[in-house]
């Protein structure tokens, strides 16, 4: 296997290229104002922390994050030379923007919101050296922070990455951590998968076979579709409510929103083995699919069926508190709807021209019914065909052409071009990366990328981006993160940065600071390998 840590390729000589500051140079996503000046502010175990109305959770954050490694107690007092500020006054600096200063003698962190401020904590996370991120003492180490003037602030309100935990269950301390990842980068949304084909995730009260029988698969095919191989290991598991809503919670004290998707009306394989009479041939029993793919099994068009998943998405509402609720929308084949004579009844009953309309008019149903309580409705692309209201936000996976078509409709979008934000296909085409999708995404394609470049038509209805993350081939956390970094630090500078702020070259280049990144992936014990390094 290719070694993980190491950068790839031979490493350059230790003394070649010019000395720098240790971290400010190497902040990603790179700050959008960065003067660094020389001299250092040491924090000690006296440091204390002046704190102002309503900072007190953010300053609980810095010490939860730096105490493991650093043992330092941040005390609060009133004389404290660490100052953090909540003021309105601030708001120029935009909802989630911040200013920090390190002087010799006191560092103020400022921001017009708890959110602005603790992007500034991972900042300063960042500024320390890379030891200041491990989970366990580190001794014999100045806790210095360079002198440096930041204003800051991201360009994009959405920036993600999409946690698959269907098509492999990933355990909720993994979640937590993966949030903590996210946080680290400036992201600001998990999107998570949690129901497919191949798993429900989800538990619905009212549904229990949903978590119960929809929960467990058989086995597992190995490999792509197609290979027919399977694993004979049966695979599953669930989340508890209380474990979902204390997710919530962490990832609120990290600026992180969960946004919850149900996938409907096609990949729900899993939710017609739990509830068979909810398909299209009510006498037929399927196991939850141990295949990848696309699923020809979908949720009949019917009452029933409608009933159920306004159930799920009332709960799933409860759970999660976030604006956005996802309801997947993509993949749906129509060939069991052209022969069910109920679907058929239902596209003459509503005047459909086909039963192809059918998954429209169900995506169109749950949105409204999300509408109606407050929510706004997220869809893959394909749900865009002119059913959904325009208030549904649109993701364009399959290319940008989507996204324009999408904005043409009044929809506001995220981009996730799968050829730029699936970080589920191999980073290259070296044969000793593991399984992946059949392609490659390399670094390249998502460095330097703009989400909504200027020229391109509704640029301005861009949210922002995010990643994918899909687990047919990434059956562990270790996985997962494998197929995270770095790809996801450059996508969080994609998402952060003002297109063209990164200088293609010299110190600051993505790739040098993706290199100098791993010191803190490594402290962390994330599972990563960092990017050939760039020629002296
Ligand atoms: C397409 S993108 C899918 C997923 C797969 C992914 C694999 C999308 C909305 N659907 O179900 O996991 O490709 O790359």
């Amino acid at each position: 296997p290719l070694p993980v840590g190491k950068p790839e390729g031979r490493s350059r000589k230790p003394d070649a290229g010019p000395a720098r500051s240790p971290e400010a140079s190497v902040l990603i996503p790179l700050p959008r104002q960065l003067l660094e000046r020389t001299g250092h502010f040491t924090l000690t175990p006296d440091t204390a922390l002046r704190l102002t109305p309503g900072t007190e959770p953010v300053a609980d954050l810095l010490r939860a994050t730096l105490a493991p490694a650093t043992g330092l107690p941040l005390p609060a007092s009133a004389d404290g030379r660490i100052s953090l500020v909540i003021d309105p006054a601030l708001a120029g600096l935009g909802p989630e923007g911040y200013g920090l200063t390190v002087g010799s003698e006191a560092v103020l962190l400022r921001a017009a919101t708890a959110a602005g401020l603790r992007h500034g904590v991972q900042t300063l996370r960042q500024l320390l050296p890379p030891a200041a991120l491990g989970a366990r003492p580190a001794r014999g180490i100045a806790w210095r922070l360079p002198r440096v003037e930041i204003t800051d602030r991201p360009r994009f309100s959405w920036r993600g990455a999409l946690l698959d935990v269907a098509r492999h269950f990933q355990p909720v301390a993994f979640v937590r951590r993966f949030v903590d990842l996210l946080a680290l980068h400036k992201l600001n949304v998990l999107h998570l998968h949690l129901t497919d084909d191949q798993g429900w995730r989800m538990p619905v009260p009212a549904h229990p076979a949903l978590t119960e029988v929809g929960g467990w698969r058989a086995e597992s095919m190995v490999g792509r579709a197609g290979s027919g191989r399977f694993d004979g290991v049966p695979h599953g598991g669930h989340y508890t409510r209380r474990e979902l809503t204390e997710l919530v919670a962490y990832a609120a004290e990290r600026g992180v929103t969960v946004v919850p998707e149900i996938e409907l009306p096609g990949h729900t394989r899993a939710l017609l083995a739990a509830y068979p009479h909810l398909g299209n041939d009510p006498g037929r029993r399927l196991p939850v699919w141990t295949e990848w793919g696309v699923c020809p099994n979908v949720l009949g068009p019917h009452d029933a069926a409608l009933d159920v998943c306004r159930d799920v998405l009332a709960e799933v509402m409860d759970v999660f508190p976030a604006e956005h609720v996802h309801i997947g929308g993509d993949e749906c084949p129509t060939t069991e709807w052209e022969t069910s004579p109920a679907a058929l009844a239902r596209v003459r009953a509503e005047g459909l021209p086909g039963p192809a309309a059918l998954r429209g008019w169900f995506l169109r149903d749950m949105a409204r019914f999300l509408l109606d309580h407050g929510r706004t409705p997220v869809s893959w692309d394909e749900g865009e065909d002119g059913a959904l209201p325009p208030e549904a936000v649109t993701m364009a996976w399959r290319s940008g052409a989507q996204t324009a078509r999408a904005a043409a409709r009044g929809h506001r979008v995220v981009a996730t071009p799968w050829d730029r934000t699936y970080l589920d296909y191999p980073r290259s085409a070296d044969p000793r990366e593991p399984m992946g999708q059949d392609g490659v995404v390399p670094l390249e394609a998502i460095a330097g990328w703009d989400p909504a470049p200027a020229e391109a038509p509704h640029a301005d209805a861009v949210l922002g981006t995010q990643a994918q993350l899909w687990t047919e081939f990434a059956p562990t956390p270790a996985d997962v993160e494998y197929l995270a970094f770095p790809r996801l630090a450059a996508l969080a500078e994609a998402a952060w940065s003002p297109a063209g702020a990164a200088p293609a070259h010299g110190a600051r280049s993505l790739t040098t600071r993706l290199v100098r990144h791993g010191a803190r992936l490594d402290a962390l014990g994330v599972h990563h390998r960092a990017p050939r390094r760039p020629p002296a």
